[in-house]
């Protein structure tokens, strides 16, 4: 008994130490920095065009909301926005362009493993037979917000990564997943970390049911720290409670990693698909801000490794790879933290040299930043993916854009698909990836060629860089 008491003060002085910490939240080093702090554009109708109604409303919104951590204000506007998600599982067929690859030119998927979580998804292919179906959908979450939502079909199970970006957000990511989860059960849900374009979705408010009021779950796995004491992610931690009263397991990262509590860094999710927890210095300490406490998973069919870090930034990604020798090569990436330049740093990149990076967010919205240079996905971030890979994907972008001086006006704006609901379709050696609207790669979309004018000078959104990528 003593020994519990002990390890119980020390839980409980790392959660203080967790929660102590004041987050900067207008810092420009983390533009994606907190909540709806910065929220500008809403949208009222699943109409991709924001008529100038619900303009003049944001805009309200803004004044008023822009220093309002807890706001009650999130949003609770009422919704009846379904995306219009075209997409199904047999939707490989619409598409062509997209390689299949069946190879493996920068793998490096026979290491030898000091780590034990990542051991077992090391594996190298066998038959098919031996493996059954996967799907990965990057969703697109009906509004001009940046946030992730990633929903797994592994086999007969149900996985969700996230439910951004809004409260509001959770019909649109209900509509998609009740498409293909049949049971009414998530098996596995894992919130990254306590932002609410991660979480609001799993939460939603009193016209939109949440996700977990939505959905039985099954495991649910989210970040071991926090500095936020936003009501968003109260109510999400109250509902996460509802959910293990009713029969749902929940686990840390850190749990899964310490494996305590019943909890295991390794997850099989069906025949040949495995969820390998992964570790991270900040499921240990505190961070200067939410991001680096995220989740991060590789979920793995045969040679086909895929990564989530979440909104994980330098500091974290460094001690990610640390922590994790033998990260595999893997095909899809989901670029870290909406594109933004803190993240999908050259360390981890390196590592992993991703075929194709999959980004949620709106591109261009203003939501997070005024300036044209750090809105996401910023062009950091794609100097950086470049060498890597062309195939930078994108859910949603933004267009129509005004200028105010020197930043793009933080309304006036309209949201439309980019490549829509992405959805992976992988077998143990080949994947394909395809857009409910369309397989644009990044730097031929609308939104990277527009140009702009700001302070007299004109130039595109974005650049590509001159270089030559290893995956075309
Ligand atoms: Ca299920
Ligand atoms: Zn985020």
């Amino acid at each position: 008994m003593k020994r519990r008491v002990f390890l119980s003060l020390i839980l409980g002085l790392t959660l203080v130490s967790c929660e102590g910490f004041n987050l900067d939240r207008f810092s420009f080093s983390s533009p994606h920095s907190e909540d709806s702090s910065m929220k500008t554009t809403d949208e009222s109708t699943s109409e991709p065009n924001i008529d100038s109604t619900s303009i003049s409303t944001s805009e309200e919104e803004i004044n008023s909301s822009s220093s309002n951590e807890n706001n009650s204000s999130e949003n609770k506007e009422s919704t009846s926005s379904k995306t219009s998600s075209s997409s199904t599982q047999d939707s490989s067929s619409q598409v062509s362009s997209s390689a299949a690859t069946s190879s493996n030119p920068a793998g490096n998927s026979s290491q030898t493993s000091t780590s034990e979580s990542l051991t077992s998804s090391v594996t190298t292919s066998s038959a098919t037979a031996d493996y059954d179906d996967l799907y990965i959908h990057f969703l697109e979450l009906g509004n001009a917000n940046a946030g992730d939502s990633v929903y797994i079909k592994a086999g007969d199970t149900d996985i969700l990564i996230d439910a951004g970006s809004k409260r509001y957000s959770a019909p649109t990511l209900d509509a998609y997943i009740k498409k293909y989860c049949k049971d009414g059960k998530l098996e596995y849900v894992i919130a990254t970390h306590a932002h609410e374009d991660h979480i609001a979705g799993f939460v939603g408010d009193d016209d939109n049911q949440g996700i977990f009021d939505l959905y039985e779950t099954g495991t649910i796995i989210d970040y071991a720290c926090k500095n936020t004491t936003s009501q968003v992610s109260k109510d999400y931690e109250a509902k996460r409670a509802k959910e293990v009263e009713q029969g749902a397991v929940h686990y840390t990262a850190r749990e899964c990693m310490e494996k305590t509590n019943g909890a295991t860094s390794t997850y099989t999710l069906a025949k040949g698909i495995t969820l390998n927890i992964l570790d991270q210095d900040y499921y240990y300490k505190k961070a200067s801000g939410e991001n680096n406490h995220s989740v991060c998973c590789l979920i793995s069919q045969g040679d086909n490794h895929f990564l989530f870090t979440g909104d994980l930034e330098k500091e974290g990604e460094e001690s990610l790879v640390k922590r994790n020798p033998d990260l595999p090569h893997v095909r899809v990436f989901k670029g870290g933290h909406h594109g933004s330049y803190t993240s999908s740093n050259e360390v981890l990149l390196s590592k992993v040299k991703p075929e194709v990076v999959c980004v949620c967010c709106c591109a261009g919205t203003s939501e997070y930043s005024p300036t044209k240079d750090n809105q996401f996905p910023s062009q950091d971030f794609i100097n950086r993916v470049a060498p890597y890979t062309e195939r930078i994907y994108v859910t949603s972008q933004t267009t129509g854009w005004k200028t105010d001086g020197g930043s793009l006006s933080s309304s006036g704006y309209t949201r439309k698909s980019m490549n829509g609901d992405i959805t992976v379709t992988s077998t143990p050696t080949t994947f394909e990836v395809h857009g409910s609207n369309n397989d644009t790669k990044l730097k031929d979309t609308e939104w990277f060629n527009t140009k702009v004018t700001l302070d007299g000078v004109t130039s595109q959104m974005r650049t590509w860089p001159n270089v030559d990528s290893l995956y075309k």
